[in-house]
């Protein structure tokens, strides 16, 4: 059965495309589009006719038709460009489902892409990177990975696992003097250079992840310290109540900037003092609440106050009228603007350390837990070998971190161990 979306966001627009895709696609389409030029032999893309079921001409659309396999899902696939009216995008819909198609579920052309083979798990997961990453440098990772970036990687550190594993095995079976002589010693070298590119993988993973989901920056610190001023001139908006009295900040005000191509959610806070008004005692609790989930907090005016666990910097408000009374990563003036570019820099640069790997981006925390495993596993192995413990345990473990990876793209089976041993041996020796 043929399954149809729109693929265009709802509502009206110049243009929108509805997608049917199933072998039934061709056939399904040709029932409301007037002399159908459209066939299942080779593709076509033509200005076309939409007619009701009594022939009445509702729109006029560019019928695009991709034939299986050649098309995005794999199957037979048309593409309706028409015009963006909602009633128009309805009544296509409604004569395709009466023709006999369903309505697609969220992701459905993608999952039939996959599942026909035309993506694989990271490519597919991809597809929605791209579509949702709120900057530039999170659309490009997805691209990236998109076109295999990340399968070619996983691919390359699988392949060495799978000679160590076959190499390995292969020795289990012959008597310890035929043993190959740097049998442990090359195992050992890419054990260990497997461990460094995963470690790599999960280091980037929080601060590519940034790039694609945006990244939340607290600022907090005392009252008056210029907190709402500072908000407000990063913002470029007066949107955060400025005034002397303190307290004034209560709820948490925040709102989405961007620093060189870094999406951030930036967040006013209350001042951070014992206060006897219950209202202002739950914004001074709301405040840590933030700053303990923040990727970054900004502490203002306040030397003595850091947290653990939790990245932040001190920077030194109003030095147009003060100096530090200790050091500051930074001192500013939120009032005159003076240093503000600089402090920019500060918090990208404490956001997005220079060593973010960007060979190898995951895009979704699924690839990330799989990595952690395969992680963890190898670093077993590699206990075993140091230990020179249980081949067997050492194999099995190496396996396990194999299906792990293996999980991010596709399977593998037993056949890629064999391949592996028969083009890596000489087995006559
Ligand atoms: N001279 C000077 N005054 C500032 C600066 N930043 C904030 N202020 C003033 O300090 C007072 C408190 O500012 P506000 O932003 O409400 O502080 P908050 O309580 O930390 O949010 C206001 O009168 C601001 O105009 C600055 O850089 N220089
Ligand atoms: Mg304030």
């Amino acid at each position: 059965m043929a399954i149809i979306a729109c693929s265009t966001p709802p509502g009206v627009s110049g243009i929108a495309v509805v997608r049917i895709s199933g072998e039934d696609a061709i056939k399904n389409v040709s029932t409301f589009v007037k002399d159908s030029p459209l066939n299942k032999t080779r593709p076509v893309s033509k200005v076309c006719f939409l007619v009701d079921k009594d022939g009445e001409v509702f729109d006029e659309a560019i019928v695009t038709s991709y034939i299986s396999p050649n098309s995005y899902t794999g199957e037979n696939l048309v593409e309706i460009s028409c015009h963006g009216n909602p009633k128009i995008i309805s009544k296509i819909i409604d004569l395709s489902v009466d023709a006999g198609s369903r309505l697609a579920e969220a992701g459905e052309f993608t999952k039939n892409a996959f599942l026909n083979g035309k993506l694989d798990l990271s490519e597919a997961e991809a597809v929605a990177s791209v579509i949702h990453s709120l900057s530039l440098a999170g659309v490009k990772a997805g691209i990236k990975n998109l076109r295999g970036g990340l399968s070619k990687e996983i691919y390359s550190i699988k392949s060495s696992l799978i000679s160590v594993v076959a190499n390995l095995e292969f020795n289990l079976d012959i008597s310890e003097e035929d043993l190959q002589p740097n049998l442990l010693k090359n195992s050992e070298k890419t054990i260990l250079d497997t461990i460094k590119k995963l470690d790599a993988c999960i280091l980037s993973f929080k601060e590519t992840k940034m790039f694609q989901s945006g990244a939340s920056v607290v600022i907090l610190g005392p009252p008056n310290a210029g907190k709402s001023t500072l908000f407000n001139c990063l913002v470029s908006k007066d949107q955060s109540i400025v005034t002397d009295v303190e307290g004034t900040t209560r709820d948490v005000i925040e709102k989405s900037i961007n620093i060189n191509g870094l999406p951030i959610l930036l967040k006013d806070t209350a001042g951070i003092r014992e206060s006897g008004d219950d209202v202002e005692k739950i914004g001074v609790e709301r405040s840590f609440i933030e700053a303990k989930d923040a990727d970054l907090t900004i502490i203002l005016n306040d030397r003595n106050l850091s947290f653990k666990g939790v990245k932040h910097i001190h920077v030194f408000n109003k030095s147009d009228i003060k100096s530090p009374d200790g050091k500051y990563d930074i001192s500013i003036s939120a009032k005159t603007g003076k240093n503000i570019k600089e402090l920019k820099e500060v918090v990208y640069n404490s956001l997005i350390s220079d060593k973010t790997n960007t060979d190898t981006l995951l895009t979704s925390k699924r690839q990330y837990n799989a990595i952690k495993s395969a992680l963890k596993y190898i670093k077993d192995a590699y206990s075993l070998l140091i230990a020179e413990d249980s081949m067997e345990l050492l194999v099995e473990d190496i396996n396990r971190s194999i299906g792990f990876l293996d999980s991010i793209t596709k399977k593998t089976t037993k056949d890629d161990v064999l391949d592996a041993v028969f083009s890596s041996f000489c087995v006559g020796k």
